[in-house]
This record gives structure tokens, C-alpha cells and sequence, in this order.
């Protein structure tokens, strides 16, 4: 299919391999991914080269495992790489080059504005560089396929919306070059926080027990993860008074079921926590045993993971690079031969 002629709008998301995955990133990314198989052409990428903007978190990881395993995790999670285009973000040299180009144009009080950037270098012992001009390398990711729409949870919009920031100064800059993406926010399970703190957002860099519930944790330790979140000092549930940790729950239980957040706390108003809690053990578990059971197949299999990422990173190739050329030679650079 020519570039020009193609029918369905595109999509580009990926995750970091920078640690476990969570229910948060099943709830705000994969599912919806899944969800958009039919409706658009997918790209979905493991973006390892982010997870080096926080060098000790992928120390501890081991990359190349985590890579493979996030890989096997789209898989499992219903991503279907006959439908959708899976690849290794670094795997696709146009990935690392625009991004040099993005960063050049990114004026560098937008970046420092970046949530994100502000918290992990916070909390992180030694910041690089990356850690400020990730956003850059996110618009090139998503530059490079064209993409119409980016399925992400809220906590990435922000950076959605300085990749078309970034894309229409470039455009001004050199002419017209890129196409504007726009943020796609799931209606529930954007925003899945910890469940340890209920003000925090449920994340793979932070390990204290019972903050998140991981994809691959053994039902034992999802159960206790989830009968030990917090709550609130009442023992019933009322739901026009409910605190942040109490609608955490309601809203990952909403969130599996394909429920609204108000149908499922109807079930539960009045009645103590642990009708809620054990349910919601049984919603979780519901979707993470056929999951796991997929993804140990697949990680049996690694000749197959590995076809996939292979036919992935070749078919990804071939959008990105011709839209790389065009933006350098927009932008004036090598000796245009
Ligand atoms: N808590 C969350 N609720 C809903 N969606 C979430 N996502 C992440 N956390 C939540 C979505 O998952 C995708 C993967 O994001 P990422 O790997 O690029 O990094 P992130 O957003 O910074 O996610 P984490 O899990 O918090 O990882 P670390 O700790 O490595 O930074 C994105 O679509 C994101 O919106």
C-alpha cells in the first residue's frame, strides 16, 4: 500500500522496558491497543531507548530481558502482529536520528516545563541529559509513522502535545514536514494510581510491595496487593464520598470489566471493603491467567518472538526512513544526493 493511498488512520504507541508492567499499563495502553487493532494501522514499539534516561532502573532490569518481555507482553495481551507492526524501538536507526533534529528545535524551557522530567529528577541519583530531552525522542517516535492518533493513559498527554509543538516548529522552521498527532486518553483506566498511595501514580520504577499489581505477579501476590490497598478509615463503601484510594479500586474494576465506574460502586454502596476487594481479586485474575499462561508460551518460543520483531523493525523501517530523509533534507542537512 503506497503511503498516499493508505485507508485507515495510524497509531504509534509503545512502553518502556525500564521494569515489570503493571496493571496501569494494561489498563491506560495495551487494551486499547488491542481495542484499535481493526480500526487503525498499528505500530506499537518496545521504546528501550527511553528506558536508558533512567541508567539505574535499567541496570537493574537487565534491558535486553525486559525488552523481550515487554515484546511478549503486547503479544499476550492481545496484540496481534498479524493486524499490528511490532518492533524494538532501537532496532529502527530513524528513531535515534530524528530525534537529534527535534531536540535542535525544542527550545529548552519546554522541556524543563515536562511533569514527568520534574519528578524522576527528583527522585533519581544522577540525572543524564536524556532524562530532559526524552520528550524529543517520543516525537520522533511518533513523527517517523505519521501518526494521527497516540493511545496513551493521561499521564503522557503532556508529551503528546509538545511532539505537535515540536512538529509545527519544525514545520515553520524548514516547511511543511510533519504531520500533528493527537493524544488518544482512554475513558477509563487512564490514570491507574498506587495502591500503597492512592496519590501516586501506579508506576514499574517504583518496587515497594503493594504499590502496583504486575502482570506477571503470582496470583497470591496480586490477591494480598489488592486486599492491603488503601482505602479510607470507614468500613463501607459510600460512593458520593469516596476517597482517592476507594475509587482507584472502583475504577480499575470498571476498567476490566468494561463497566462504568458508577455501575460497579452501585453494586458495592453500603457494604464493607472486602466484598469489593475479594471481587475485584477474582475481575484481576480473570484477566491475567489466560495473560500469563499466553506469555510463558511465547517466551518458550523465542524463535517466533523473535520473527515477529524481526518482520516488525523491516516493515517499520520502511515508513520511517523516507520520512527521516524528508525532514533532513528540509532541514538542509548532508549534500542532498
Ligand atoms: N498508572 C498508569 N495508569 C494508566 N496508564 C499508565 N501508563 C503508565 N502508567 C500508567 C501508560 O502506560 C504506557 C507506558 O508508559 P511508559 O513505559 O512510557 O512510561 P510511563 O508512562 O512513565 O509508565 P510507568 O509505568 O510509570 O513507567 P516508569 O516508572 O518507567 O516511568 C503509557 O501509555 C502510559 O500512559
Amino acid at each position: 500500500m503506497s503511503e498516499s493511498s493508505r485507508r485507515k488512520p495510524r497509531v504509534l504507541s509503545g512502553v518502556q522496558p525500564s521494569g515489570s508492567l503493571h496493571i496501569g499499563n494494561y489498563l491506560g495502553a495495551l487494551l486499547q491497543w488491542r481495542d484499535l487493532q481493526d480500526t487503525y494501522e498499528n505500530f506499537f514499539c518496545v521504546v528501550d531507548l527511553h528506558a536508558l534516561t533512567v541508567p539505574e532502573n535499567v541496570k537493574a532490569a537487565g534491558l535486553r530481558e525486559k525488552t523481550l518481555e515487554v515484546a511478549a507482553l503486547y503479544l499476550a495481551s492481545g496484540i496481534d502482529p498479524a493486524r499490528s507492526t511490532v518492533f524494538v524501538q532501537s532496532e529502527v536507526a530513524a528513531h535515534a536520528e530524528l530525534a537529534w533534529l527535534l531536540t535542535c528545535v525544542s527550545p529548552l524551557g519546554w522541556l524543563q516545563r515536562m511533569t514527568q522530567f520534574k519528578t524522576k529528577s527528583d527522585v533519581a541519583s544522577t540525572v543524564g541529559a536524556g532524562l530532559l530531552t526524552y520528550p524529543a525522542l517520543m516525537a520522533a517516535d511518533i513523527l517517523l509513522y505519521e501518526a494521527d492518533q497516540v493511545p496513551v493513559g493521561a499521564d503522557q498527554k503532556q508529551h503528546i502535545e509538545l511532539a505537535r509543538d515540536v512538529a509545527a516548529r519544525f514545520n515553520d522552521m524548514f516547511g511543511p514536514t510533519f504531520k500533528l498527532p493527537n493524544p488518544m486518553i482512554p475513558p477509563t483506566g487512564a490514570r491507574v494510581m498506587g495502591l500503597d498511595n492512592p496519590e501516586q501514580k501506579m508506576s514499574k520504577s517504583i518496587s515497594a510491595p503493594g504499590h502496583a499489581i504486575g502482570l506477571l505477579d503470582p496470583p497470591n501476590v496480586v490477591k494480598k496487593a489488592i486486599m492491603r490497598a488503601v482505602t479510607d478509615t470507614g468500613s463501607e463503601l459510600v460512593w458520593a464520598e469516596a476517597s482517592p484510594g476507594v475509587k482507584n479500586l472502583i475504577s480499575i474494576f470498571a476498567a476490566i470489566t468494561g463497566e462504568s465506574a458508577d455501575a460497579v460502586a452501585a453494586r458495592y454502596e453500603g457494604r464493607g471493603y472486602g466484598y469489593l476487594k475479594k471481587d475485584l481479586v477474582d475481575a484481576v485474575e480473570g484477566a491475567l491467567l489466560p495473560l500469563r499462561a499466553r506469555y510463558t508460551e511465547l517466551r518458550a518460543d523465542p524463535t517466533y518472538l523473535n520473527e515477529v520483531l524481526d518482520a516488525g523493525a523491516e516493515r517499520a523501517r520502511s515508513v520511517a526512513e523516507p520520512v527521516l530523509a524528508r525532514a533532513k533534507a528540509a532541514a538542509g542537512l548532508g549534500r542532498g544526493r
